[in-house]
């Protein structure tokens, strides 16, 4: 097949995943193109079945904001038509799901008819989509496009309940490749950080406020009073500054270290005993996913689609969003020596069923399906 992808390039996990899903639909022998505003941050090599085709943003003294939606649905309109797609797949709703809709109405003008799938990444639905100021234009693309796909059970409940959605939505969960994600012999590190044996915490997000990232010090502060323990904060955004303000005020930056964007975040996984992620809203965490391919244990929130993926005692412990105290103690159950290597253990097996291998044939089915059922329309 050939395949437009239409994603945000940035470090984000929907921009991830889509990365992720085209590299690896290329390497089965489809035609990949992304069309998106900058190269893909993970998108950093030759492939024959990859291309890359840039949305041009032109500005204009009488623009305030630059319309990038309009850009957008341009360019899919001619990567469609000169590349001869079959299909178009956008992540995240915004802006991306009403650009196609707009590329596609131009492109049936022509007598071509393209297929449009949208995955529901997140954001989009939980927190952005929602906001009067987008929601009529999310409930509509939705509505309009052939196909769409949420990361999580949670997320496809969550989209009919706040939207008036009257097509069926299929749930495809993220998936992992584990030939990349896996644990590595990073001994020499482990000692650097944890010079006399402590437990090595780890997390890493975009530092919004979404993801409670006050929690993982706090938490962290605690679990420090009853065992020596460090933390790794990997990442980097808004909520940044506070934290490293906040272990200043606690006393703990001697064993806090911000470490900021990284791109082989699984070098600094596999040194890890356990992963945190106590987010406000989280469809599917898939950074929690990168955690347990590299055998490391995780304590989350109960928030959206993470209990999907975080089997309660058995590849971690789930607890209530703000819980800072049943973190803690979940926390010191996971890192007892009796009881970790088990927790390692069950996470790497749960890991394995996102495997990308896995995935794949359900996002091939779904677009072969889709194609189908879009033809037989015509
Ligand atoms: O908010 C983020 O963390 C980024 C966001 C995105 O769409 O870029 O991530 C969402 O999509 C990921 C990939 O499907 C999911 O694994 C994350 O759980 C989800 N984040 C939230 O729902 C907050």
């Amino acid at each position: 097949m050939k395949i437009g992808i239409v994603c945000y390039p940035t470090f984000g996990g929907s921009g991830v995943v889509a990365t992720e899903l085209g590299k690896g639909l290329a390497k089965l022998g489809h035609e990949i193109h992304f069309i998106t505003y900058r190269q893909p941050t993970r998108l950093d090599f030759f492939s024959e079945n990859l291309y890359y085709h840039e949305v041009d943003i032109k500005s204009y003294p009488l623009f305030e904001h630059a319309p990038y939606e309009l850009a957008l649905a341009s360019k899919m309109v001619s990567v469609v038509k000169y590349e001869n797609l079959d299909l178009l797949h956008v992540h995240y709703a915004i802006p991306h799901a009403s650009a196609a809709y707009m590329a596609k109405q131009i492109l049936k003008e022509e007598g071509i008819h393209i297929p449009v799938v949208t995955t529901l990444h997140g954001t989009d639905i939980t927190l952005v989509g929602k906001d009067p100021s987008y929601e009529p234009v999310v409930t509509f693309s939705i509505n309009q496009s052939d196909g769409v796909t949420a990361v999580s059970e949670d997320l496809r409940k969550e989209t009919y309940s706040h939207f008036k959605i009257k097509r069926d939505i299929e749930v495809i969960p993220n998936f992992i490749d584990l030939d990349r994600f896996k644990k590595q012999k990073k001994e020499h590190f482990k000692l650097a950080i944890c010079p006399h044996g402590e437990k090595l915490m780890v997390h890493t997000s975009n530092f919004r406020k979404v993801k409670r990232v006050e929690d993982v010090v706090r938490v962290f502060y605690e679990v420090r009073k009853e065992i020596p323990a460090k933390l790794l904060m990997v990442g980097d955004g808004p909520e940044r500054d506070k934290m490293e303000r906040l272990c200043r005020e606690l006393g703990t930056c001697d064993d806090i270290r911000f470490l900021g964007k990284l791109d082989a975040v699984e070098e600094v996984l596999s040194v890890a005993d356990l992963f945190i992620m106590p987010s406000e809203k989280e469809s599917f965490g898939l950074a929690a996913l990168e955690a347990m391919a590299c055998e490391v244990p995780i304590l989350t929130s109960d928030a959206g689609g993470i209990p999907e993926l975080n089997l309660n005692g058995q590849t971690g412990y789930v607890c209530k969003v703000g819980d800072i105290k049943d973190m803690k103690e979940k926390a010191l159950k996971i890192l007892d020596d009796e009881n970790l290597p088990t927790f390692k253990e069950n996470a790497l097996a749960r890991a394995k069923q996102f495997d990308i291998s896995e995935i794949l044939p359900l996002y091939e089915n779904y677009y072969q399906k889709t194609i189908e059922a879009t033809l037989a329309k015509v």
